[in-house]
């Protein structure tokens, strides 16, 4: 399955119930003021908020009203051409620049998909053959060191590891002078995910940001934050708070392959601009594509369906 394919198969729950909202208007009636407002229910309903839904259907009603948009087959496209321009800002793929080690530090509250994502992530790498290290940071939870673990095991990369309990910025600082001494290409930083409302989750993910510069200038080079589709609304609210206190440099979204709200990325992108770097549609290795604002466009839409 291409990149395209998966965004479309991953974005399938959100695309259905767009179009069961959209459905007749596609059917080539001619359109009239209700059509708008089907329009911004279904966008509404898709979890892009109420301003995102007000700026899109704006929009479309102008180029109705000059004549632009005709049949509902055009405003199908039209939609599509508004998602996609919200979204382009925020399409700025993750290329680590030759810095070595590049070191990657992973974020997020509990059960997003961190870990499963830095394997998945690690995949990518490794396909382009450059030299991973993993580093356990999540000493909070149990069973993280070695579930991390099993994931290096499996794609036969290291994974540098404390005690459970361990200062977690300890293991950061010694995962980045073995990534360093090891002559490693991408170090990825497994960490915690208490909630995001403690203050201590935040303060210790700044130690592990400080210590790692310290080791190593200029590191981390990506701060990621890691949010989960299916918490919609909820995950604006993350990353607006871990932005604030950690200055996220790119966000992947997991899970999209789980809910029909997948437009809550319109309002991701519009509100903090920071760079959507991959989206998760599975839980299968190679379930992570590259974000392209045109094909999200396309698949929460569905451009292939003539009506
Ligand atoms: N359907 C689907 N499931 C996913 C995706 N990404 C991760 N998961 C699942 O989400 C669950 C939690 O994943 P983890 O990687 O353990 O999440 P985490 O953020 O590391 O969790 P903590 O370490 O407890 O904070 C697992 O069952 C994963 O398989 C995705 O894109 N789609
Ligand atoms: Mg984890």
């Amino acid at each position: 399955m291409g990149f395209l394919d998966k965004i479309r198969s991953g974005l399938t729950k959100t695309r259905a119930q767009i179009q069961t909202q959209l459905g007749w208007i596609v059917k080539g009636k001619s359109l009239d003021e209700a059509a708008f407002d089907e329009i911004e229910e279904a966008v509404i309903l898709a979890d892009s908020g109420v301003e995102i839904a007000g700026i899109i259907v704006k929009s479309l009603r102008e180029q109705w009203k000059t004549g632009r948009i005709k049949t509902g087959e055009d405003l199908k496209s039209a939609l599509v051409d508004e998602i996609e321009k919200i979204l382009l800002p925020v399409e700025k793929p993750l290329r680590p620049n030759g810095t070595r080690p590049f070191v990657i530090l992973t974020l997020g509250v509990n059960g997003v998909g961190k870990t499963t994502t830095i394997a998945k992530l690690a995949k990518i790498f490794l396909d382009e053959k450059k030299k991973v290290l993993l580093g356990a940071c999540d000493t909070f939870r149990a069973a993280a060191i070695e579930q991390l673990e099993v994931w290096g095991g499996r794609l036969d990369v290291d994974t540098i590891k404390h005690q459970h309990d361990a200062d977690p910025a300890a293991v950061a600082f010694d995962a980045t002078r073995a990534a360093k001494a090891r002559g490693t290409d991408i170090l990825i930083i497994d960490t915690a995910g208490r909630l995001h409302t403690k203050i201590n989750l935040m303060e210790e993910m700044k130690k592990i940001k400080r210590v790692v510069g310290k080791e190593l200038d200029s590191a981390p080079h990506e701060t990621l934050l890691i949010v989960d589709a299916t918490n919609g609304q909820n995950a604006i609210a993350q990353a607006e708070k871990f932005n604030e206190d950690l200055s996220i440099t790119g966000i992947i979204i997991t899970k999209l392959d789980g809910t029909a709200k997948g437009g809550f990325v319109l309002p991701i992108a519009h509100s903090l601009k920071i760079p959507i770097r991959y989206v998760g549609v599975g839980e299968k290795m190679d379930d992570l594509v590259p974000f392209r604002a045109r094909e999200f466009a396309e698949g929460l839409v569905g451009v292939e369906d003539k009506g």
